[in-house]
Order: structure tokens, then C-alpha cells, then sequence
């Protein structure tokens, strides 16, 4: 027999960037009771788990954090341009204390199963455990980038060493005078190459699509320029939630196609002597995701760095993108530089497949054993949705995720689902494309706003109706066939995954539009959204009932 469901007001499932805020937007603001829980050993999320060496932000340490706390942007104290794990880890830390919301998170516990009762409007929540909890509301904060995607390679079990995903580095594991293999250079493998090569015995990199990587500009980050960013937070904020990728800065409003050669020779020199992948996408010219021919000129303008950085033409030649510059762009300190490394060698497993993973090494089909003490993935992850498939979720009249969602994920806003009233996501499919921190605050405030009225209004249900999560898809899906990421495979269209068809998991509008959509929304009384306020059959509310 098992114990009584616990009663909360509130259930948020994960403790990373946007669990953390969300708890606290829903207990401190809002007024609910509240429990966080998360089936990682400490907060953190993404951060948590992804310790490989060289992990860290991309986006400017200055604008990859909440914007809320006004006296922590006063306080913090970045290093260095790019926040690395470590120090990502210390700043979520420290806002749970500052906080006090450590009480209300409940670690090493994952919800596995959620159904809503239409006789309460509660919905159950039950962890791996057997435990229950009952709620009104339930937000789930799975993080759009922590299901892994670990290839079946034939043989994967017998290898002898050690072998990890990169998102789930083991704390014990020192590659030092390792002889060490990685699969993936996504944003993720290169990242960690740059920093294994400076201390492995030998990297062995297993390279499935080359990579347009630019340089990221990293450095400390100087006392003036931490206090000419804190004097103007509010205007860095501002800028922010009403651009587009929310990274800080400038978005160009130039087609690449407008000026001459040499201006654009001149941009991107520049761009690239300055640093940041989604400056270069995004803040050199407005149209490289777009124009086939603004595409070109940024390619092969990184092309032509690759050849003068690369020594050994054999390397640089395949190291060198075909395919268009339409990925989430990747930023690096010296990844190019990294092949002229004597401990560094490049295999194209499209040129030369990895056959098969023995006790002592990858076979690649040429015969070659490429002996490894160390093998790592970084494979990436099943985006946006893979965290929903490991998750048994079941609204109204029973119906499951997986059934609403049959082949293809849908949203409306990336936020609600029809059938599954007072379940909110975030950063669900359809979410806008953007600098992930303030694209979760964006999404957070709106849901604790919308709780909060249908607190005060006695609404029992809020449910996005069913035109609204087709109309929404399918204007997403439409915004994203103008743009030739949709022509390039990658996790932003689940294509990584292995016999997926690529459908459409992002809003590409910008953040400044999305906020805009969400006004609206509002002001027009929660247009999309069917609300309820007939009182439940059983009118459960424990604050009330004192139980
Ligand atoms: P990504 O960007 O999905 O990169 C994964 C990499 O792994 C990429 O190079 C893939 O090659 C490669 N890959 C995936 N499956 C295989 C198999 N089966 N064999 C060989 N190579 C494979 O993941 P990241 O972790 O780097 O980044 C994800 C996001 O996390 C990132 O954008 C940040 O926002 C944080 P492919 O290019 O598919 O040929």
C-alpha cells in the first residue's frame, strides 16, 4: 500500500537555469507552495552534468545569467569573457542561497510518470522511487539539451578503458597523459579538444560533418569593462530581450550582397579578430542564414582561414566545410591551431567509417586500430523533445505526450499544450531560437504571470486549444523554410537523430518578437488559451482544507 500523495500548490521538474527561477518566481512571488525536484546529485542542470574539460558558456559571461537580481549583476564578479562550467555552477549556487530555495528542491529524485485527473484538476506526480505529490500546477524545466544521444557503434560495450558522453562526465575521470579518442565536433567536441590536446598523450579525433568554427575572443575580463557593463545593465538588457539571438549585441540589419568584396572581407576580419560565433552569424550581415550567396561569402571566408591556419593541406582539406554555415555557430580558442599539434590526428569517418569499438581501441574500415585509453562521446543530445519521450505523461482523458504528439512534436509558444491543461513547459518545442538565459526568464515570468491570474481569477484549468498549438507549429515550421538552416542536418531540426525525419523544434522570429507575441497574448485575454473556472468536482486546494 503505498502512502498518500503529498499535496503542493506547484510541481517543477528540474533544478537547472530555469527550475531554479522558476521555483522562485512561483514560491516568492506568486505565493505557492512549491517543490523543486531534480534526479541529478546538486543544482545546475546542463551545468551539473556537463563536465567534460574546456565546458563553458559561448555567449558572453555578462549576459549568460538572470537578469532579475539587480544587486547580483552589481555583484558578480566574472573572470573572463566566457563563464566556464565551474564558474556557471558557483553563480546558480549562490543565487539558490541567496535565495533560500534549497529547501524547496529535492535532489536525486525523478519524476517519471505525470496524470492529470479531470475530476480534481490535480495533476500526480510519481518519482522513480514510488513517491507521489499532487499539484495544480506542474512546470517542467527538463532542460532542451539533456537527453543524450549515444551511438550504437558494434562494440561499444567491450571497450576496456574508460567511455563517457560528454554530458555526463564522470568527476573521477582525469585524461592526463591519456590516450584519448572523441566522436563529435559539434559546439561541444570542440570545445573539448581545444582543451584535451594541451594535456592528453594523444588525441584521436573522430570527425563525422567538418565544422565552421571562428574564434571566440576569450580573455579575462577587465575591472573597466566589468564596470562599464554594470553602469549600463539596464540598456544591456533592454538591447537583449528586444533582438533577436539575445547574445548582447548588434544584430546587423546589412545584406551581405549590399557592399562590395572588400567591405565584406573587412567585416568578417574584423569579426573574426573580435570573437563570438553568434556575432559572426548574426552581426556581421543580416542575411548569411538566409541568401545562398551571403551564406558562400562567410563560408569561404572561413574556409580560407582554415587553410592558412592548417599546415597539413590533407588536414585542412578535411577539416574544411562543403555544406552551408547553418548550424548553431560554434566559437573556440584555437581549435584550428589545435591540428598542428603532434598529439593531435583527424579521422573523417566519411571518408574512412568507424567499423567497430574493440577492448583496445575504434577500427575504422580502412583495418586501422586506433588504440585509446579514453573514448568520449559528444554526440550531442535528442533536442527539446527527447527529455518528454523518457517521461510517462498523460492528460486529459488519459491521452499520452506521445500520442498528442504522434511523429512530430508541437507546441503553442514552446510553452502549452492542448489536452494538458496547467502543464507548462519550458523551453519546449517551438521555444524562440535565442541566448538561452533570458530566453527562460522570458518564458518563466509569462507562466508565473499567467499563474498568477488564474490564482486570482479561480481559474481551475488553463489549456492551449488546439488551433492555437497547430497554428503556432506550423507558423514556426513556415519561418523556418526560409532559412537554409532547414537545409542543413543538425540538432536544431533533430535531424542528429538516427531515422528521424527533421521537423521544426524553434521559434525563429527572435526573442524581441516572441516577448512582443507573448504581450499580446496577454492583453487579449489569454488569446489561444482556454480557460476554466468551474470549480473541480472535489474542489481540492490542501491550503484551504488545511490537510
Ligand atoms: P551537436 O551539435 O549535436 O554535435 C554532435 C556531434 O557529434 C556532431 O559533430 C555530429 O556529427 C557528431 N555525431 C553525432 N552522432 C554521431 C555518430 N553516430 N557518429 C559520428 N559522429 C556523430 O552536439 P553538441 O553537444 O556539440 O552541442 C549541442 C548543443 O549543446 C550546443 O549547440 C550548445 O547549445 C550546447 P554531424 O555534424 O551530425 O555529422
Amino acid at each position: 500500500m503505498t502512502d498518500r500523495p503529498t499535496p503542493l500548490d506547484a510541481i517543477v521538474i528540474g533544478a537547472g537555469i530555469a527550475g531554479i527561477y522558476m521555483l522562485h518566481k512561483l514560491r516568492d512571488e506568486v505565493g505557492l507552495t512549491v517543490r523543486a525536484f531534480d534526479k541529478a546529485g546538486g543544482i545546475g542542470g546542463t551545468w551539473y552534468w556537463n563536465r567534460y574539460p574546456g565546458a563553458a558558456a559561448d555567449v558572453d559571461s555578462v549576459v549568460y545569467r538572470y537578469s532579475f537580481d539587480k544587486e547580483m549583476l552589481q555583484e558578480w564578479q566574472w573572470k573572463t569573457r566566457y563563464a566556464t562550467q565551474p564558474e556557471i555552477l558557483d553563480y546558480l549556487e549562490a543565487v539558490v542561497d541567496r535565495h533560500d530555495l534549497r529547501r524547496d528542491i529535492q535532489l536525486n529524485t525523478a519524476i517519471e510518470s505525470l496524470a492529470f485527473d479531470e475530476a480534481s484538476n490535480l495533476w500526480t506526480a510519481r518519482t522513480g522511487g514510488g513517491a507521489e505529490f499532487t499539484a495544480r500546477y506542474v512546470v517542467s524545466a527538463l532542460g532542451p539539451l539533456s537527453s543524450a544521444n549515444y551511438p550504437d557503434i558494434e562494440g561499444r560495450d567491450s571497450f576496456a578503458g574508460r567511455i563517457t558522453h560528454t554530458g555526463a562526465w564522470p568527476a573521477d575521470l582525469d585524461i592526463t597523459g591519456k590516450r584519448v579518442g572523441v566522436v563529435g565536433t559539434g559546439s561541444t567536441g570542440t570545445q573539448f579538444i581545444c582543451a584535451a590536446a594541451k594535456t592528453a598523450a594523444q588525441l584521436t579525433v573522430f570527425q563525422r560533418s567538418a565544422q565552421y568554427v571562428v574564434p571566440s575572443g576569450d580573455g579575462p575580463l577587465s575591472d573597466a569593462r566589468l564596470a562599464e557593463v554594470r553602469e549600463n545593465y539596464d540598456q544591456i538588457w533592454e538591447q537583449v530581450f528586444d533582438s533577436r539571438v539575445g547574445c548582447g549585441f548588434e544584430e546587423s540589419q546589412t545584406p551581405a550582397m549590399s557592399v562590395t568584396e572588400a567591405e565584406r572581407e573587412r567585416v568578417f576580419e574584423q569579426a573574426w579578430a573580435a570573437g563570438n560565433g553568434f556575432h559572426f552569424m548574426f552581426g556581421t550581415f543580416a542575411d548569411l542564414a538566409f541568401d545562398p550567396a551571403a551564406n558562400e561569402a562567410a563560408a569561404s571566408f572561413i574556409r580560407s582561414k582554415i587553410r592558412q591556419i592548417v599546415r597539413d593541406p590533407e588536414t585542412a582539406r578535411k577539416l574544411s566545410p562543403t555544406d552551408y554555415y547553418a548550424k548553431r555557430p560554434i566559437c573556440n580558442s584555437g581549435y584550428y591551431e589545435t591540428y598542428n599539434r603532434d598529439n593531435v590526428t583527424l579521422v573523417s569517418t566519411k571518408e574512412n567509417p568507424i567499423a567497430r569499438i574493440t577492448p583496445a581501441g575504434v577500427v575504422t574500415e580502412d583495418g586501422t586500430e586506433h588504440e585509446l585509453d579514453v573514448l568520449v562521446f559528444a554526440t550531442g543530445f535528442d533536442a527539446m523533445e527527447g527529455s518528454y519521450h523518457q517521461l510517462d505523461i498523460r492528460g486529459r482523458g488519459g491521452v499520452t505526450l506521445e500520442e498528442h504528439w504522434g511523429d512530430t512534436p508541437s507546441s503553442y509558444l514552446g510553452i502549452a499544450l492542448h489536452e494538458f491543461p496547467n502543464l507548462f513547459m519550458v523551453f519546449g518545442p517551438g521555444s524562440v531560437f535565442c541566448n538561452l538565459p533570458p530566453g527562460l526568464e522570458t518564458q518563466i515570468e509569462w507562466i508565473a504571470e499567467t499563474v498568477g491570474t488564474a490564482e486570482q481569477r479561480g481559474i481551475a484549468r488553463i489549456e492551449a486549444t488546439a488551433a492555437a498549438e497547430e497554428e503556432w507549429t506550423g507558423m514556426c515550421r513556415a519561418m523556418a523554410e526560409h532559412s537554409l538552416f532547414a537545409q542543413t542536418d543538425s540538432w536544431i531540426f533533430g535531424s542528429n537523430i538516427p531515422g528521424r525525419k527533421p521537423r521544426t523544434l524553434f521559434y525563429f522570429g527572435g526573442i524581441g518578437a516572441y516577448r512582443q507575441r507573448l504581450r499580446e497574448i496577454t492583453a487579449a485575454g489569454y488569446e489561444g488559451f482556454h480557460l476554466d473556472d468551474r470549480p473541480s468536482l472535489t474542489a481540492v486546494r490542501h491550503t484551504s482544507t488545511g490537510n
